[in-house]
Parts: C-alpha cells; sequence; structure tokens
C-alpha cells in the first residue's frame, strides 16, 4: 500500500509526466492533486486533463513499496540488499558465461537525461551497448531521416515561432488530443486567425474538427500521397527557386522521378480525392511559411524512414526549413523522449549522438569514464526481446512495458520467459513485471531531481515535491548503487542529480554549457552556443546540422505493406486517445482520467459493419494469425472504409497481440500502423461460449 497519508509533500515547480511538450506542474497543497505552473511552454499555467490527473499516481494505493524477488515461482517483498545481491551475481554470472552482450538495458523515456546517462554508462563501462529506450518505437525512424538529412533529428523550429506559420500540414499526427498544450496554446490559435490546417489521416479526430482539409490516406500509402503532392508542387510552379539554388542538391533527379508520377494514380492508390490532393498541396506549398508536423501515422511502419524522407522533400523544394513558422516537427512521446536519445540511452550512438563506431568520440568518453565502450552497435528494443534466450540471457528494464507496448504480444510473452534473469524498475507491478526475477520500487514525478528535455529542446528542471512511499527510492539512487556494484563504485558516485547532469553536459556537445543555475525556473535549449542564454529556436538558418550549406532531395519509392489485405479482411490501424497514455500505468489508475466510452473500442466503417452484420455497441472479434482480441464495435463514419482503429492503452484487450514485429530495415521501428485483420460479430453458440473458429490464440488468457 502506498502511504501517501504519511508522507509530505510541497509545491515545488516540476515537469509534467507525461507528454514531450514539458509543460509545468507542481503538487498543490490547497487540493491535494497537480496543478499547473507558469512555466516556459505552459506560461499561463495550463495544463490538460493529464497534467491535472497526475498526482493520482502518485498516491496510487498501487504503488510498489519494496523491492520483489521471486521464490518458489511467486514474488516476495526483500530488504534492498537482497533484491541487489541477486542481480549482482545473477547479471555477473551472465557475463562471465556469455560475455556483457549477453545483457541489455531498457531505459526509460519516462526517466531524467540523469538517470538515462547513468544507466547507458552502466551499460557501456560493462561492455555493451545493447541499451536502448522506447524512442525506437516512436521518432527513430524520424530521427533517422532527419539526422541524416538535416543532421538532427528533432523539432527544426520551437513551438513559439511555429505560430508565425501561414499553413500547417499534420500528416499523421493527432496533436489536438497527444499534444494538447502544444495544440490549444500555440496551433490553435494562429488557426483562428487564419492558418490553414491540413491534415493527413485515415481517421477523422480531434484534430481534423480544426482543419480546412483532410486527406484520409490508406494506412501504409503516405509515400504515394506525398510524392503527388511533390508532383504538385513543381508541376505547378510553387517551389522556392531561391532556395533549391542555394540550399538543395538533387532536384534534377527528383524531377525527373516526379516526371513519372501521375497524381490522379497515386491519390487513388493512397485512396484519397485527387483534387482534394491537389488543393491541399496549393494550400501548403503556395504560403509564405508552411510547417510540417509529422507523428506515428508516418514513423511507425516498415517503412518509416522512407515516409519520412518523402515528407523532407515537401519542405526543401518549397523552402520551408531554416525560418520561422516552417520546418519539420516530429512532436516527441514522452516527457524525457528527446532527452533519453540526446544522452545516449540508444544502442548505435553515444551522448550527443556521437556513433559508437567513432575512435575519438569513444576515447573522449573514456577520458571521463576511465573505461572505453565497445565499439560495435548493441541490439535495438525489439531485436534484443527477439534474442531472448538466444544472444541474451539477461535484461534490465527502466520504466517500460514492453510486454504490452511491442508488437505481436503473444511472441513478446513467450520471448520475456525464455530469459534467465530479468530487472524491472517501475512504479507499479506491471505486465512485464510479472516475467521478472527481480522487481526495483522507483521513483514517480513528484519524487525526483533531475532534468528533461521537451519536444523543442528545451531542457528543464524536475524537482522533488516528496519522497518515494515506504521502502522505494529514487530512480537514480538505484541506478547508481547498481553501477557501484556491476561496474565500479567511483564511477557512480554522484553527489545527486546536479553532479550527473554536470557531467553529461561534459560529453553531450548540445548541451555544452548549460547548468541547473542556468535553466533555473525556466530553460535552456540545445544547441546551445557559446555565451548563448536561451539556445537556438530554428535550427539550419544557414547551414544545416550536418555543417553543410545544402540538404539532399530524394527519390523515394512506394513500398507495398507487409500484411497482404485479403478480400474479407481489414487493416488494423492503432494510436491513442486523449485521456489515455500508453500502457496505461499512469492514466489506467487515475480517478479523473475515467475509463469513457470511445477509448477501449474499434472504430469501424458502416459500410464495413454492415458488410459483416456489426452494429453499434456489439461485441466483436478482431483476429489474425498472431492473435485475437475481442473488443466492442463503434460504427463511425469517421474511419476511413477498410480501415478500423484500436487504441493500445489497455491490458485487455490486449492489441499488440495483433500487430506484426517487421521492423523498418533502418530505423528498427516495429509496423504497428497496418495489420489485416479479420473481424466478425462475437456469437454465443449453443453452449454458451463464444464461437473460436481460427484457434488463434487469445491476448488475455
Ligand atoms: N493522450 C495521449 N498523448 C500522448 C500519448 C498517449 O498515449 N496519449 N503518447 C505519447 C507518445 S509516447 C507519443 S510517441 C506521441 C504520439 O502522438 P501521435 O503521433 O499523434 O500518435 P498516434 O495517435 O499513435 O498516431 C497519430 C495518428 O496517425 C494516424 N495514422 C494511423 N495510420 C496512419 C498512416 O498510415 N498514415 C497516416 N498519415 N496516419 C496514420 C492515426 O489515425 C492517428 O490519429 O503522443 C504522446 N502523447
Ligand atoms: N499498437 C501500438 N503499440 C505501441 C504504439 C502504438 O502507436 N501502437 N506506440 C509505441 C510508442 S510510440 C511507445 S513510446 C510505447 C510506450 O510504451 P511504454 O514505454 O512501455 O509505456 P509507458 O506507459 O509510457 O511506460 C511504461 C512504464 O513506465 C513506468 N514509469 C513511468 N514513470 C516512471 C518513473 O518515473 N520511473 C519508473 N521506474 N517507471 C516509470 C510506468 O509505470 C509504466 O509501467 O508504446 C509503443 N507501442
Ligand atoms: S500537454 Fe503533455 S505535458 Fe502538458 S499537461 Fe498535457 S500531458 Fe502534460
Ligand atoms: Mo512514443
Amino acid at each position: 500500500m502506498a502511504d501517501s497519508e504519511d508522507r509530505e509533500f510541497e509545491a515545488r515547480q516540476t515537469i509534467c509526466p507525461f507528454c514531450g511538450v514539458g509543460c509545468a506542474l507542481a503538487y498543490d497543497p490547497k487540493n491535494g492533486k497537480a496543478t499547473g505552473r507558469e512555466g516556459p511552454v505552459n506560461a499561463r499555467g495550463e495544463l490538460c486533463p493529464k497534467g491535472v490527473a497526475a498526482f493520482d499516481v502518485v498516491d496510487h494505493d498501487d504503488r510498489l513499496t519494496k523491492p520483489l524477488v521471486r521464490e518458489h515461482g511467486r514474488f516476495v517483498t526483500a530488504p534492498w540488499e537482497e533484491a541487489f545481491d541477486r542481480i549482482e551475481a545473477a547479471f555477473g554470472d551472465i557475463v562471465a558465461e556469455h560475455g556483457p552482450d549477453a545483457l541489455t538495458f531498457f531505459a526509460s523515456s519516462n526517466c531524467t537525461n540523469e538517470e538515462n546517462y547513468v544507466l547507458q554508462k552502466l551499460a557501456r563501462m560493462l561492455g555493451t551497448n545493447s541499451v536502448d529506450n522506447c524512442a525506437r518505437l516512436c521518432h527513430s525512424s524520424t530521427v533517422a531521416a532527419m539526422g541524416e538529412r538535416f543532421g538532427a533529428g528533432a523539432m527544426t523550429n520551437s513551438m513559439a515561432d511555429l505560430r508565425e506559420a501561414d499553413a500547417y500540414l499534420v500528416v499523421g499526427a493527432n496533436p489536438a488530443e497527444n499534444h494538447p498544450i502544444t495544440f490549444q496554446s500555440y496551433l490553435a490559435p494562429a488557426i483562428k486567425s487564419g492558418t490553414t490546417l491540413i491534415h493527413v489521416d485515415p481517421r477523422a479526430n480531434a484534430t481534423t474538427k480544426q482543419a480546412d482539409h483532410h486527406l484520409p490516406v490508406r494506412p501504409g500509402y503516405d509515400i504515394p500521397l506525398l510524392n503527388a503532392m511533390a508532383k504538385v508542387v513543381v508541376e505547378e510552379g510553387l517551389t522556392d527557386e531561391a532556395f533549391l539554388d542555394e540550399r538543395v542538391e538533387g532536384y534534377d533527379a527528383l524531377r525527373a522521378f516526379l516526371d513519372d508520377v501521375d497524381v490522379d494514380r497515386n491519390a487513388d492508390l493512397a485512396g484519397v480525392d485527387a483534387d482534394e490532393l491537389r488543393a491541399a498541396a496549393r494550400a501548403y506549398a503556395s504560403v509564405e511559411r508552411g510547417a510540417i508536423f509529422t507523428g506515428m501515422g508516418m514513423s511507425q511502419h516498415h517503412c518509416g524512414t522512407d515516409n519520412v524522407h518523402a515528407l523532407l522533400n515537401l519542405a526543401l523544394l518549397t523552402g520551408n526549413v531554416g525560418k520561422p513558422g516552417s520546418g519539420v516537427n516530429p512532436l516527441r512521446g514522452q516527457n524525457n523522449v528527446q532527452g533519453a536519445g540526446d544522452v545516449g540511452a540508444l544502442p548505435n550512438v553515444l551522448p550527443g549522438y556521437r556513433p559508437v563506431t567513432d575512435e575519438d568520440a569513444r576515447e573522449r568518453l573514456a577520458a571521463e569514464w576511465g573505461i572505453e565502450p565497445p565499439p560495435m552497435p548493441g541490439l535495438t528494443e525489439v531485436e534484443a526481446t527477439h534474442a531472448f534466450g538466444d544472444e541474451v540471457r539477461g535484461a534490465f528494464v527502466l520504466g517500460e512495458n514492453p510486454a504490452m507496448t511491442e508488437p505481436n504480444a503473444n511472441r513478446v510473452r513467450e520471448q520475456f520467459e525464455r530469459l534467465d534473469f530479468l530487472v524491472v524498475q517501475d512504479l507499479f507491478r506491471t505486465e512485464t513485471a510479472e516475467h521478472a526475477d527481480v522487481v526495483l520500487p522507483g521513483s514517480a514525478w513528484a519524487e525526483r531531481g533531475g532534468t528533461v528535455t521537451n519536444t523543442d529542446r528545451q531542457v528543464q528542471r524536475m524537482r522533488p515535491n516528496g519522497d518515494p512511499p515506504g521502502d522505494a527510492r529514487p530512480d537514480l539512487d538505484v541506478l547508481c548503487e547498481l553501477g557501484a556494484r556491476l561496474v565500479d563504485a567511483d564511477a557512480f558516485d554522484y553527489d545527486g542529480p546536479e553532479a550527473v547532469f554536470e557531467e553529461l553536459t561534459r560529453v553531450t556537445p548540445q548541451y555544452a554549457g548549460m547548468s541547473y543555475d542556468g535553466i533555473g525556473a525556466g530553460s535552456q535549449r540545445w544547441p546551445f552556443p557559446e555565451g548563448a542564454e536561451e539556445g537556438t529556436a530554428v535550427l539550419h538558418r544557414e547551414t544545416f546540422g550536418t555543417g553543410e550549406k545544402r540538404a539532399e532531395l530524394r527519390v523515394v519509392e512506394h513500398v507495398d505493406p507487409v500484411d497482404s489485405v485479403d478480400d474479407d479482411e481489414l487493416v488494423l490501424t492503432t494510436g491513442r486517445v486523449l485521456q489515455h497514455f500508453n500502457s496505461g500505468a499512469l492514466s489506467r489508475r487515475s480517478g479523473i482520467l475515467v475509463r469513457l466510452r470511445g477509448e477501449d473500442v474499434l472504430q469501424i466503417h458502416p459500410d464495413d459493419a454492415a458488410a459483416r452484420g456489426i452494429e453499434d455497441g456489439d461485441e466483436v472479434r478482431v483476429s489474425n494469425d498472431r492473435g485475437t482480441v475481442t473488443v466492442e464495435a463503434d460504427v463511425t463514419p469517421g474511419i476511413r472504409h477498410g480501415t478500423v482503429f484500436a487504441t493500445f492503452h489497455y491490458a485487455d484487450p490486449l492489441v499488440n497481440v495483433l500487430t506484426g514485429d517487421t521492423l523498418d530495415p533502418v530505423a528498427k521501428i516495429p509496423e504497428y500502423k497496418h495489420s489485416a485483420v479479420r473481424v466478425s460479430v462475437e456469437r454465443a453458440d449453443e453452449s454458451g461460449e463464444p464461437a473460436d473458429e481460427s484457434g488463434a490464440a487469445t491476448g488475455t488468457d
């Protein structure tokens, strides 16, 4: 039991634990809840419903308050000393027998820069680069494409200057629900005063409500759509010729490719109206300042990197990079997904995105750490899970619930059972913790200091409002103790998070010169040139992050989805709703974010429903070769014909039993947004038992 009644909290400005917008908030002793603070992002102290509900998690009865260890197959509580002893012994044996690459570390985009930095340092000093975080599952493809062509895998612009745009092109993102304060406080006022909103999404949602143009693209067919838009831009002379001359290369090759693109044919393939597509292309390309937002509808495909490449072409053709109100802007996931990557919780790059293969970079770290990190890239998250029981024997999972959130969940569950030793550090006894040998109770947002980096690259400070419940300890202390035991006591002997931050600013070039004092109650933004007070809001003004004046236009061919779709099948795509957050660990436990109809439902078009005898509110079976779930049908014309949509916020129905685990070849992001499924009414047979013709494994047993 969490004993919040015995704990004392005080109001100190910190950062919302949910999305990457990074709103400031604090515990409010007057009402025992979280309350908004005037921060760099939420200047009026405004919060969305999740921020308002944030304290519900802190004092929830389900909080882990003691370490758990497995005894004869069952969990018993144990003192910290015993939990650490077991980890030290088991990980020690694995390294001795199989080498350090038999261990893998899942860092956390829900945790601070300091915690992620320490965890990747621990992994690398142990001798493996197999450390990753769930940025892998959201924007790894975006980061790969933008990193390669622009030299920085982050928002090119800041929320503040994006108010100046004349048009927003939002592709595969739903900011009204998933980045609510960005939408309400930055985009909506601009839209109200005339900025055009173009929304490319297979279903109409809260963002679409504000849109002037909606292109309900077929899931997985964004490349033909974007190529057709590029064709319209070129054909109708909407390119920025000066920009093409000075800042771009590869125009001839792209133009030659676009010569053969037939707008009508591509629109047809993408499932949208060709005239609407033309109108949308003109709306974006004919204004002075057009800004692109991109999200999971683009990134989470087996061609996610190519999707983003096709999008970057549009920004370059129209000269919409390097000036206020423009650019390509991935709105990032959790409150520190940007920072987790910045500080090196990735298997192929060291802090500051320096490749592990770069000898100079490794030597610089060796000078700081006393041990050089290994030169070979480690395993990405889903690759690691697939290697459990083979190359990988032990795993450490910090603040993540892959048993629910990785694709092909039935396979993931089997893989977790194949590990010799699993440690989970979380606030709750999650679905992943059920496979663990040791579970460590961690600290929630209101119980930690440290820094987090939001979606527009602002580093902000978190401050403890109270202590963790029971014997739970701050995540950073736990990680430092593990480092001391597994690697070297001196290397993990820090006097609090500020000392870790000082070290990471020395090895992460983007953060060089930042300090706790400098951040204060505000923020410091990367890149942070020497002598600057605030950092750089608009990237790529004179040169790209690559150091080059020019960025490349690229020919991008359509790639067919992995799942072929039979005539009687529909395409399942998945995503989020306003009131819930990812695995639901936090949002499902909030009394404020109540379980509402419209969330754990399957959106299905009236024609598709009628063809299957499905009525609104019916229980339906959704199945494919990977698994089956039962869920309530929400019959709505908001979703395009042939497509169904469900969230992944619940352990039951566990929608990820249906998703496939084919990975994008570059970024290794899984295909969450296109799965072929059969949908039928769940009918009771004569015995009263649900009929099961397929015999497929269900997600909930
Ligand atoms: N309320 C809430 N906010 C959140 C989260 C949450 O769980 N709940 N999670 C946070 C995290 S970790 C992340 S990464 C961000 C993600 O934020 P978003 O990128 O907005 O996430 P999604 O809802 O997964 O997907 C966005 C849209 O893509 C559409 N889509 C599906 N398939 C396709 C396709 O093939 N093409 C196109 N163009 N669109 C498609 C979906 O219908 C959906 O509306 O949100 C963050 N904020
Ligand atoms: N079908 C489908 N699946 C998806 C997606 C999709 O769009 N569709 N999106 C993917 C994306 S983008 C993401 S980011 C992942 C998210 O997947 P996850 O990262 O697994 O989900 P979260 O709910 O963000 O967080 C996981 C855990 O972190 C714990 N936690 C939160 N704060 C703290 C803390 O401060 N300390 C500690 N120790 N633990 C903490 C929570 O209790 C929770 O159990 O899901 C992916 N899965
Ligand atoms: S917009 Fe994001 S950061 Fe702001 S209150 Fe909502 S969930 Fe928290
Ligand atoms: Mo995410």
